[in-house]
């Protein structure tokens, strides 16, 4: 811990990748493991193109829930103490696979988000994405004003990543001297392919998990733990 502590305290550019594990203490849902199931409905059949084309209410019942909770929910100590990390910390980067608002919400201000964003919605048809913070819609699915079906602006599977996040998150990864992983299971790509890419680039390696994930063999440290109490220890 003491080790790990001063490499966060002495490093110029720290690189940050977040998962669903730090909203948890939010009461919010990961998407793997105990409580990751809506209704009878693994989330790797609802997060995907098809199953929005097959059954689009479905799909947006799911987010319409998601919203409700995580409009509820209050940023974590976890999200907090990176807050702190990102004032105190010269080059700074947040890549986050989460949709949920909440680092938005806890104050950290350099972040990129790979994964896209629950509170962004994008037209089908003219393509036009708008800030939409609703928890309930008259209709569902919900349409445009131009009358195309509205989707939740967030990355499922076989969906390429915004090419600029991507991209951000890749130099971030690489240029950091420290790079702290937290609450990820590590096995969704391409995001999970910047731990190695980290590591390769020379980074020390921080790990911040309940569990063993397939990268915690590779990674400097890893604490067992969850983020509301390691991450305040960290910083
Ligand atoms: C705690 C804690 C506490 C709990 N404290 N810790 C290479 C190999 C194999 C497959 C592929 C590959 N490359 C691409 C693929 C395919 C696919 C993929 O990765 N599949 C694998 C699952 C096999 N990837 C894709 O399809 C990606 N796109 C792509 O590759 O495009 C290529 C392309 C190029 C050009 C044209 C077209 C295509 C897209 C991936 C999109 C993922 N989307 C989702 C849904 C987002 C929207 C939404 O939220 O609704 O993203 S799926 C879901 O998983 C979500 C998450 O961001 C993502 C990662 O999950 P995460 O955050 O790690 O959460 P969990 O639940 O898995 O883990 C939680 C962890 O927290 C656990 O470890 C706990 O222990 C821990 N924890 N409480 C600390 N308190
Ligand atoms: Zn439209």
């Amino acid at each position: 811990m003491e080790e790990a502590r001063r490499w966060l305290e002495e490093a110029s550019r720290i690189a940050v990748l977040t998962g669903a594990g730090i909203s948890a203490e939010s009461g919010v849902p990961t998407f793997r493991g105990a409580g990751g199931l809506w209704r009878q409905y693994r989330p790797e059949d609802l997060a995907t193109p098809e199953a929005f084309a097959r059954d689009p209410k479905t799909v947006w019942e799911w987010y319409v829930w998601r919203r409700k909770l995580i409009s509820k929910a209050q940023p974590s100590a976890g999200h907090r103490a990176l807050v702190e990390l990102e004032e105190r910390t010269p080059q700074f980067t947040l890549v986050t696979q989460n949709v949920d608002g909440l680092h938005d919400r806890a104050g950290s201000r350099n972040i990129c988000k790979l994964h896209g964003d629950l509170w962004v919605v994008r037209c089908t048809a003219c393509g036009r994405e708008t800030w939409d913070g609703r928890t309930s819609f008259p209709e569902l699915p919900p349409r445009c004003e131009c009358g195309g079906l509205l989707r939740p602006a967030v990355v499922w599977f076989g969906e390429p990543l915004p090419p600029e996040a991507w991209q951000t998150a890749e130099e971030a990864m690489s240029a950091a001297e420290v790079a702290l992983i937290v609450g990820t299971s590590a096995v969704v790509y391409p995001a999970a392919g910047l731990i190695p890419l980290a590591k390769q680039a020379g980074a020390k390696v921080i790990e911040v998990n309940l569990e063993a994930t397939p990268y915690s063999g590779i990674v400097d440290k890893s604490f067992r733990g969850k983020a509301g109490e390691v991450l305040p220890q960290l910083v």
